[in-house]
């Protein structure tokens, strides 16, 4: 972090030791390991494998979960660790989200004991990628109307449909994939070799490029009764997996936007237009003072939240306030950096615009922001504004 925004705000005095000791971790891989390429594999649409194990070796993946194999750590640790990774790239923070708080919470939450001690352990180390198969082709706001079947055939269940949007899927081992059956919606835990199961990488995508999301196919997949998550039923079982991603999110988007500001105040301070620093000129300082007081509000929100959540206080409505409003602004923050930057902000040699894509698709996924809007609105009124 540059010395005058710490000096203006850091939220480390509120931390714990091991709370700061996850986020140096998280920022010193984001540093060495992550940031020396990112500009590149954005370019290249390259996700970088290798990086797994890594993450898995650090105790990032699923660490905040209590399961064999996974950290054990509190919401504000995993909070923090997001945060320093989305610093870097959204794609990096989103892996950790998919494969820890989507992936592997449902099978923490709803797995028999057989499927967490089977998939648990490998997935935190590493070893094993998931991926979480809710979304459909016609749209992802409304789950309820999924057209993907799973129907009994003696033991088995057939499973037949298409999903969209699946990170990780072309690479995944193991997918949890939600289908409606006779009982309401069910989640299945789907080997992704099994016959039948197809997953495309989407291409021309101009945002999360350094990241893998991908079309699904499931055609007649057969897998035997095991295979279910015993303790899903219905609807409440992938949105209360949809909590811990969008709690992430919360903290990870104001990593973009700690980025950006980051990069802001160092050209401000350094570019000289009409002899002197632009960050001379008020209009500069307005843009400046305006990004930082939305950050330190951003980042005191998700430090509440991540304090209800270790309390087992924190609600869904609290949760869609937190997304709606890091993305939100975090995009804010990042137009104003662009404008700073000038016309070298529309470059690859700043990571302003690289955030700014990414974060189109944080403001779309696990939630549009119209979405977490109704929630509210619903939340104040009592009136539900979906349909
Ligand atoms: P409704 O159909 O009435 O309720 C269904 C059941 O779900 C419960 N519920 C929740 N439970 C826990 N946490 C939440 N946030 C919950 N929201 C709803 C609800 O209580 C009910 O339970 P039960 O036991 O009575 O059956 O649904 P609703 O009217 O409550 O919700 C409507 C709406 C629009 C808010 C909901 O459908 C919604 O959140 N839609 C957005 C879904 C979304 O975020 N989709 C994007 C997923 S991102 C993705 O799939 C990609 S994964 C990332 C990657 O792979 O990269």
């Amino acid at each position: 972090m540059t010395a005058a925004l710490d000096e203006a705000f850091s939220i480390d005095p509120l931390l714990s030791d091991e709370e700061r000791a996850w986020a140096a971790k998280a920022r010193a891989f984001a540093t060495e390991r992550i940031l020396p390429t990112i500009e590149q594999d954005f370019e290249d649409k390259h996700f970088r494998t290798e990086f797994v194990a890594e993450l898995g070796a650090l105790g990032f993946l699923g660490m905040h979960l209590d399961d064999e194999g996974c950290a054990g750590a509190g919401a504000v640790g995993y909070g923090v660790v997001c945060h320093e990774l989305e610093a870097a790239d959204s794609g990096w923070r989103t892996f950790v989200s998919v494969q820890g708080s989507l992936a592997m919470s449902a099978i923490s939450k709803f797995g028999s004991d057989d499927q967490k001690h089977q998939w648990l352990p490998p997935m935190a180390r590493g070893e094993k990628i998931g991926c979480f198969a809710l979304t459909e082709p016609t749209g992802g706001s409304d789950p309820a109307a999924m057209d993907t079947t799973a129907r009994r055939d003696g033991d088995d269940w057939i499973i037949t449909g298409r999903k969209r949007w699946i990170g990780l899927a072309a690479i995944a081992d193991i997918a949890v994939v939600w289908a409606a059956t006779e009982d309401g919606i069910r989640g299945f835990l789907v080997p992704t070799g099994t016959r039948g199961f197809t997953a495309t990488k989407i291409d021309g995508k101009l945002s999360m490029r350094a990241s893998i999301q991908c079309d699904v196919e499931l055609d007649a997949v057969r897998l035997p009764a095991s295979a279910m998550l015993p303790g899903a039923h219905g609807l409440s079982g992938p949105f209360s997996c949809l909590n811990e991603a969008r709690y992430g999110i919360v903290w990870g988007a104001m990593g973009a936007a700690r980025s950006c500001l980051e990069v802001s105040i160092e050209r401000a301070t350094h570019r000289e237009v009409f002899g002197r620093p632009i960050g001379a000129n008020q209009l500069i300082q307005e843009k400046l003072a305006n990004m930082l007081v939305e950050y330190e509000k951003g980042m005191l929100l998700a430090l509440h939240l991540g304090r209800l959540k270790e309390r087992g206080a924190l609600t869904p409505t609290q949760i869609s306030v937190g997304k709606l409003n890091s993305v939100r602004e975090a995009i804010a923050i990042a137009r104003e950096a662009r404008t700073i930057l000038g016309g070298d902000g529309i470059t690859s040699e700043f990571p302003v615009m690289r955030h700014m894509n990414n974060l189109e698709s944080v403001r779309t996924y696990e939630g549009t922001d119209e979405i977490h809007t109704l929630v509210l609105g619903r939340a104040l009124t009592g009136l539900a504004a979906f349909a």
